[in-house]
């Protein structure tokens, strides 16, 4: 059964189809499905996300996951939009996706930068930053993934407006950045996972971008009772930092991650932390998710490694989004078995 009938997961989507399609997909789901408002963007358009739930009287922990906070990126919002497909297609049949539902409740922002998005579409493809003006609408445009309140403005960035990697004038100085922060601040002690998605490069980053230090370590990773085989595996890691790059609990579900994508089409993924595999930058929500105590905390840049970049031939959406499907998954079983 298509959800919604006639749906085609392998095209792009405006962003009109795209508020339509999660009108229906609420619709046609809504024993599992909710759509619910979070915010405003700067020309008012409004931001959605989807909550995926199975109703049950147990408090559930939340996997989290955006898509295209960069306008440009467009096979992101698309495997939001596959995601939850395969989750509505397959939740009653599979026994991995009902079991982690009884667990877990799954939220998806599938256009985090929607005015941006908009503007990829009918103005200029490559568009990559929102659209709200600075120095009297002389230019245009936050990156969105530099405007977090995690060494907000430090590195990695400009503050000149018209550069492609403008922090904007403040942390969360963009509403499409702090619809996102309140909302996930409002949750953290619930939520097990942040995931980001992007496009391209064929990556899984973890913390941090915006320093080289390691992200907490397995032991503060571990936090409760229930991590106990992860506190054996900190156990041999000690306290030495430096063995935390290598033995990094995240560092090791987004290599098991990697793995099962590649065991698809033989796609290679390239796992790290971002400012010891790339570059350095500042104001990620990867970083910040992390930061406010996010356990797990990824981004994702997905197909290809250039050849197409941002312009990825729709006849690979298919097999781009069955491949990372099968990462996704990876993560949120181990998340969920802790
Ligand atoms: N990449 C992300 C960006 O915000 C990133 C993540 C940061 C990658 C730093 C590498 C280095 O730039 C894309 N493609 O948007
Ligand atoms: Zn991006």
């Amino acid at each position: 059964r298509q959800v919604p009938e006639g749906y085609n997961y392998t095209q792009y989507h405006p962003m009109e189809e795209i508020y339509q399609w999660m009108t229906e997909v609420e619709e046609s789901n809504s024993e599992l499905v909710t759509q619910h408002y979070l915010g405003e963007t700067s020309e008012n358009q409004t931001m959605y996300y989807l909550q995926i739930s199975q109703p049950s009287n147990k408090s559930k922990k939340i996997i989290w996951m955006d898509c295209g906070i960069h306008a440009r990126e467009w096979i992101s919002p698309a495997f939001c939009q596959w995601f939850v497909k395969e989750i509505l297609q397959n939740y009653k049949s599979d026994p991995q996706i009902s079991r982690f539902l009884q667990n877990l409740d799954l939220y998806i922002l599938p256009v985090l930068n929607v005015d941006g998005y908009i503007y990829s579409w009918e103005k200029e493809r490559l568009w990559r930053k929102n659209r709200s003006p600075y120095m009297n609408a002389t230019c245009y445009g936050t990156d969105l993934n530099r405007n977090f309140n995690s060494s907000w403005g430090s590195i990695g960035v400009s503050y000149n407006c018209s550069s492609e990697i403008f922090c904007g004038s403040g942390p969360e100085s963009e509403p499409e950045t702090r619809a996102v922060a309140q909302f996930i601040e409002r949750k953290k002690e619930d939520i097990l996972c942040y995931l980001t998605m992007h496009s391209y490069g064929q990556y899984i980053l973890t913390p941090y971008g915006s320093t080289t230090e390691p992200p907490s370590n397995n032991e503060e990773l571990v936090g409760d009772e229930n991590f106990g085989l992860l506190k054996i595996i900190a156990k041999f890691t000690g306290t030495n930092e430096n063995a935390v790059p290598i033995l990094n609990l995240q560092m090791q579900v987004a290599e098991k991650a990697a793995t099962a994508l590649m065991g698809k089409y033989g796609t290679s993924y390239q796992v790290g932390a971002t400012s010891l595999i790339l570059y350095s930058n500042s104001g990620s929500s990867r970083d910040w998710a992390h930061m406010i105590g996010i356990p797990f905390s990824y981004t994702f840049e997905l197909r290809d490694k250039g050849t197409h970049g941002f312009l990825l031939p729709s006849d690979q959406i298919e097999p781009t989004c069955e491949e990372t499907m099968l990462a996704v998954m990876t993560i949120i079983d181990y998340v969920d078995q802790k």
